[in-house]
């Protein structure tokens, strides 16, 4: 009885250590998907702040539907303003693209939004306690997400 105890300790462990290996986004990032996710509360412009994510082998984060858009929303702290994610039209403008490449696919402009022609073209969430999002001038400082696959 006590070798059986100890066998299904083991597995206990084991499956525990597996569980750990698959779900393996850094310490202090949060799994959501496929990604891993971390809200930075330093405020600079947002071409700091993409290079900050590059410098941790990340990107700002993108959006792809909204129930990451809710989880990027979950991990702001409670006094939060507006934060960047990787959205920006600046080589085109009007065409909005992903800083990690991936499809422009889903948008949750906030109503009377994007607005800024070509001197807004990057792009923030949670201006003034919305989860909606407002084009602004990519000089603003602002706190902002990375964004990294598992
Ligand atoms: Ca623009
Ligand atoms: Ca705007």
């Amino acid at each position: 009885m006590a070798i059986l105890r100890t066998l299904l300790l083991l597995c206990i462990v084991f499956s525990n250590a597996e569980g750990n290996l698959f779900e393996k986004c850094p310490y202090g990032w949060k799994n959501f998907g496929v990604r891993c996710f971390k809200f930075f509360p330093q405020t600079v412009n947002m071409i700091t702040a993409e290079r900050n994510c590059q410098s941790l082998d990340s990107n700002l984060a993108s959006v792809h539907n909204k129930m990451e858009n809710e989880f990027l929303m979950s991990l702001l702290p409670p006094s939060s303003t507006h934060s960047w994610i990787g959205a920006y039209d600046a080589i085109q403008e009007g065409q909005w693209v992903w800083t990690d490449g991936t499809p422009y696919d889903y948008t949750y402009w906030c109503s009377g939004e994007p607005n800024g022609g070509g001197s807004e073209n990057c792009v923030v969430i949670n201006f003034i306690s919305n989860v909606c999002w407002v084009d602004i001038t990519c000089a603003t400082s602002a706190g902002y997400f990375c964004a990294k696959d598992l």
